[in-house]
């Protein structure tokens, strides 16, 4: 089988859809780049001493883990100098971080959460890098957190890494998702499943289930109806997968179809969910439309939502086309 390497599939993309200008491709390699440092970071766990707190918080007031803060370092470090970013924003920092002065300036604004999954990092357990891709306003060389706040339809590339028995990358931008795994010896990344998409149907769902006494009625109803099984009124039995590592529960939808929610409940009313618009949310509901599913946030589509702060959180339903639909729809009525 001939090889198709990450640079291979981003140059001949450019060629045939004219999509990944340079100064993208090069982003997306360097962001490759970052990931792979990270991924081997991860493989070396205890033996790197690289698990455990870092005995700090985030701006979120969450313990951060020592591959938190490294991985926030890395994919800082690896995109600083290349000349093709503005800004740059990530769940692990309160404020943006300009490129700084003694580096040229691009036009694009990178968002990520450099390790999610964080409570997975110490068992073993998948977990993965997220990020985002934005351009910065016309002719703003000094980009402020502003700048950042465009809606999710306005992503020019979107991906994840995977850390788990295979490191894989997924990317979009804009014309099809396509998957890349690493090979360790090469150190390359390898295309090994190209236009992935979310079947329609599907029989699992994804959620964590220790929350459902402060679901609201439309969520409550949602999932009754998904347990209720073959003689409930959808006719037939769901399963259900909950790996708390966003990454690697939206990696399997992508796979085999299923549905991903974290939805706001009334735990906190004001606070709309857990997971993040700008660097979570974002990215992964511009994979899965691209792979032919569906993102909402039982409202509206997560990729029409205007953010209004960089750390805002969302309620999140994602996946095949036709639960996100029924779900969402039951928001409506
Ligand atoms: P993180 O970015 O701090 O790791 O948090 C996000 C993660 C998601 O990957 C996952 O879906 C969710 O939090 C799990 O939350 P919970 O522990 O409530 O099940
Ligand atoms: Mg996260």
């Amino acid at each position: 089988m001939k090889r198709v390497s990450l640079t291979q599939y981003l140059v001949e993309e450019q060629r045939l859809h004219n999509t990944i200008p340079a100064e993208l491709r090069l982003l997306i390699e360097v962001v490759a780049r970052a990931c792979k440092t990270i991924s081997h970071a991860v493989s070396k766990g205890a033996l790197g001493e690289v698990l455990g707190s870092a005995g700090s918080e985030n701006v979120q007031g969450e313990v951060q883990k020592k591959l938190d803060v490294l991985s926030n370092e890395m994919l800082l470090e690896a995109n600083e100098w290349g000349g093709h970013l503005a800004a740059m924003a990530s769940e692990e920092m309160e404020t943006i971080h300009p490129i700084p002065n003694r580096y040229p300036k691009g036009e694009y604004l990178l968002l990520f959460d450099p390790l999610d999954g964080s409570s997975n990092i110490d068992v073993n357990v998948s977990i993965g890098t997220i990020f985002s891709v934005l351009k910065a306003p016309e002719g703003m060389k000094e980009p402020n957190e502003e700048a950042f706040l465009q809606p999710g339809s306005k992503q020019v590339a979107a991906g994840y890494a995977v850390y788990g028995p295979q490191t894989v990358l997924v990317l979009t931008t804009g014309n099809g998702v396509n998957c890349f795994t690493l090979d360790r010896e090469m150190g390359s990344w390898v295309l090994t499943q190209r236009d992935m998409k979310v079947p329609e149907e599907t029989k699992e769902f994804a959620i964590n289930a220790s929350n459902a006494r402060h679901w609201y009625p439309p969520v409550k109803r949602y999932i009754d109806e998904l347990l209720a099984g073959k003689t409930g009124p959808r006719g037939r039995d769901f399963n259900m997968r909950w790996i708390a590592s966003m990454v690697a529960d939206v990696h399997r939808i992508l796979n085999r179809g299923g549905i991903f929610m974290y939805p706001a409940d009334a735990r906190e009313p004001d606070k709309p969910g857990k997971l993040r618009l700008m660097y979570e949310a974002n990215p992964m509901a511009f994979l899965i439309e691209q792979a032919g599913g569906a993102a909402t946030n039982g409202k509206q589509r997560i990729m029409d939502i205007q953010p209004q702060k960089l750390h805002e959180r969302v309620a999140v339903f994602l996946g095949s086309k036709n639960e996100v639909e029924r779900a969402t729809s039951y928001h409506m009525e």
